[in-house]
């Protein structure tokens, strides 16, 4: 079933070439929210801006793999932007100059129809001018993007992850359910926390990684980025290519892969105090940079 989900998104999947000029930044899981104590995205909403402004001055294009807005715990997508307003003013700079592609995730499933995308996304209203201001005109969200690399064998499949989690695509409404009215609550009151998501129960995201690295297996080595259990990968160039890029709600840092010169490499952008006391928001290199052609060239794994 969850092998006939993944080859159904490669199969659907929006086909974007890139050369050696491209520069891009993926990250995923942001899980933006109201900036209540329950948006685990508010303590990082600092550095994020920071780094993804970083990258639209350095020119790059940003991939976002799904769980972008939390709307599994916000039903009202407006308490969210004002929340982290400054952060959609960047996303629609992106968007403005073609560099934002979107892929929907499960807690952002709803963006799989157009025509909630643009109602939920299309305009906001400015409470200063009392008039409705528009906001991402004609943004497509994606269930899947291929890379195709200019002068590589292979491509590059890039998804959310929650394909290879039955109960997170299939029951994905159920799963929402729950956890606005069951797992919520009572995480809030006794600290229980949701088991059906892999984001929080390692079981489940130890199955959610070897479901998608049998998809790997089974179709030539076909590398993948992704996102969903939070945990971030970055295979060696011997290993099966699944690589993922974390999340940006890690406590006091975010995680994201980026691709620049056709070189891939696994990036952490976190604060540290300074001696003085100051705060410094500073990105450090995890794994990497690895020449992609050692992913995408190879014939047949030995
Ligand atoms: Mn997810």
């Amino acid at each position: 079933m969850v092998q006939q989900i993944l080859a159904n998104s490669y199969k659907k999947a929006k086909q974007i070439t890139i050369d050696k000029k491209s520069k891009l930044i993926f990250f995923s899981d942001c899980h933006r929210g109201d900036n209540s104590y329950a948006d685990d995205f508010s303590q990082n909403k600092q550095v994020y801006l920071h780094a993804l402004t970083n990258y639209y001055n350095n020119g790059f294009t940003y991939f976002e793999l799904g769980d972008g807005d939390e709307l599994w715990e916000n039903r009202d997508f407006a308490t969210i932007f004002n929340a982290h307003k400054p952060i959609y003013d960047l996303l629609k700079k992106f968007h403005e100059e073609k560099k934002l592609h979107m892929i929907y995730g499960n807690h952002d499933m709803v963006y799989r129809k157009p025509k909630i995308v643009k109602k939920i996304l299309g305009s906001y209203f400015d409470v200063i001018s009392g008039t409705n201001k528009s906001l991402f005109s004609e943004l497509t969200f994606h269930e899947s993007i291929i890379l195709n690399v200019e002068g590589m064998k292979k491509n590059i499949l890039l998804i959310h992850g929650h394909q290879a989690d039955f109960f997170n695509y299939v029951l994905w409404k159920l799963s929402r359910f729950l956890v606005r009215f069951f797992w919520q609550p009572l995480q809030k009151v006794f600290g229980i926390k949701d088991p059906t998501s892999p984001a929080k129960n390692y079981k489940e995201l130890i199955k959610v990684e070897r479901r998608i690295k049998k998809w790997i297996l089974n179709n030539n080595n076909q590398m993948v980025i992704a996102g969903h259990t939070h945990r971030p990968r970055f295979p060696e160039p011997h290993e099966v290519p699944y690589f993922n890029d974390g999340s940006c709600v890690h406590p006091r840092a975010i995680t994201g892969i980026e691709i620049e010169q056709l070189k891939i490499s696994l990036i952490k952008w976190h604060t540290i105090t300074n001696a003085d006391g100051t705060f410094q928001v500073k990105k450090v290199v995890l794994e990497g940079p690895v020449e992609l052609s050692s992913y995408l060239n190879e014939e047949k794994r030995h």
